[in-house]
């Protein structure tokens, strides 16, 4: 899991290096927007620039609308697992950093797809589609945003019980990055979502 990750952050180096528009497309829940939030922070650390979409859910008129943007690099974060087979055809850099179920659909070599379930990790309660998303900046020294990772999972109703698998190896990144963890009130709940 975590090399393919790191296959996604070179990917994203070499983007970066070029000096390109790297467009993002993520989900408009808290899973995805933090998601979302970790890319483009991390981005812009880099002094690179992005184009972010925060949509309800990707669908194929999407997708073929995205088809004919002019980027090299595609990020898709929260979603994509489900639609390989319509990323495989583009003609630039894809990476999907989704939790979401997959379908068997081997990758082209210039599909990156960062996702639990392709690992065998349980997708809806060991990572979240800002965890997948913060791994593919974390090999760019960018461990102190991993609490973006644990708000998406969070939002996501993961760590209810405390972060556990690839949750809780991003919570020790935040731990080293001097992220204060304290008892509060749950934001989120299983039984309801105030
Ligand atoms: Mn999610």
């Amino acid at each position: 899991m975590l090399n393919r990750a790191t296959e996604a952050s070179n990917m994203l180096k070499e983007h970066i290096e070029n000096d390109e528009v790297i467009r993002i497309i993520s989900h408009n829940d808290a899973d995805g927007i933090s998601a979302a939030a970790v890319i483009a922070n991390a981005l812009k650390e880099e002094n690179a620039q992005f184009h972010t979409t925060i949509v309800p859910r990707l669908k194929e008129d999407v997708i073929n609308q995205l088809r004919h943007e002019q980027h090299d690099l595609f990020i898709f974060s929260d979603m994509g697992s489900s639609f390989v087979k319509e990323l495989n055809t583009f003609k630039s850099d894809v990476i999907i950093a989704d939790h979401h179920q997959v379908d068997g659909t081997e990758s082209e070599s210039n599909l990156v797809h960062v996702n639990p379930h392709l690992f065998e990790i349980d997708g809806s309660k060991d990572l979240s589609g800002a965890g997948s998303a913060y791994l593919c900046v974390r090999d760019l020294d960018k461990k102190h945003f991993a609490y973006f990772a644990l708000i998406g999972a969070f939002g996501d109703m993961q760590g209810q019980d405390g972060f556990t698998g690839v949750n809780k190896l991003i919570l020790d990144d935040a731990k080293e990055s001097n992220l204060e963890i304290n008892e509060d009130l749950k934001i989120v709940s299983k039984a309801s979502e105030p």
